[in-house]
């Protein structure tokens, strides 16, 4: 169901990793499809600077489990939660309608305030450019996960790395990705 054996870590540094698991949902056409019709998606805005701006994507955050739009997404979560040993019990979505959506370069600080954390994101939809780089600036690694694929962030990687992903000139239609928190990663430990 879950499957981790091709699970591939790479260490970004001493105390960073990122972890790539091709194929690890099946059924995942299936659950794009129940997500995008079955979820109440929410268009956000925030800060940039000193101005307010429309995030290029929308949204949904279940910060309780037990609120999540699919059983699917509560037995991935039980899953992750045994494989990696820490127990996610929210999650937020984001929708990505098309090449033109985007996240820019961000750490997770909301969700993640421990300073070693691991951050699972499920990838539904579309294959996009998943970039990561050193927070203060050098060489980004790009991963290419397609639907099904899960990538991990983990250890110093919210606070020491930065993550994104860019908008696109190539076509692509909808992505959805899911990521997985805790509340355990959310207060300082
Ligand atoms: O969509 C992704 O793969 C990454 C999402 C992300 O970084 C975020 O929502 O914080």
């Amino acid at each position: 169901m879950h499957d981790f054996t091709a699970a591939c870590r790479t260490a970004l540094d001493e105390t960073s990793w990122i972890e790539y698991v091709p194929g690890w949902l099946p059924g995942d056409a299936a659950l794009l499809a129940a997500l995008l019709t079955g979820v109440g998606w929410e268009q956000r805005e925030r800060w940039m600077v000193n101005r307010m701006v429309t995030e290029p994507r929308l949204t949904a955050e279940y910060n309780d489990l037990a609120a999540a739009p699919d059983d699917r997404l509560r037995a991935a979560a039980a899953a992750l939660s045994a494989h990696y040993g820490v127990p996610y019990d929210g999650l937020w979505i984001n929708y990505y309608r098309d090449h033109r959506d985007s996240t820019g370069w961000h750490g997770d600080w909301p969700t993640c305030k421990r300073a070693e954390c691991v951050v699972p994101v499920l990838t539904l939809g579309a294959t996009r450019r998943f970039l990561i780089k050193p927070r203060d600036g050098g060489r980004s690694r790009v991963l290419t996960p397609a639907s099904g694929d899960l990538v991990v962030m983990g250890g110093r990687c919210q606070r020491d790395w930065r993550h994104c992903v860019p908008k696109q000139t190539v076509p692509a239609g909808p992505r959805v990705s899911v990521n997985f928190s805790s509340r355990l990663q959310a207060v300082r430990g």
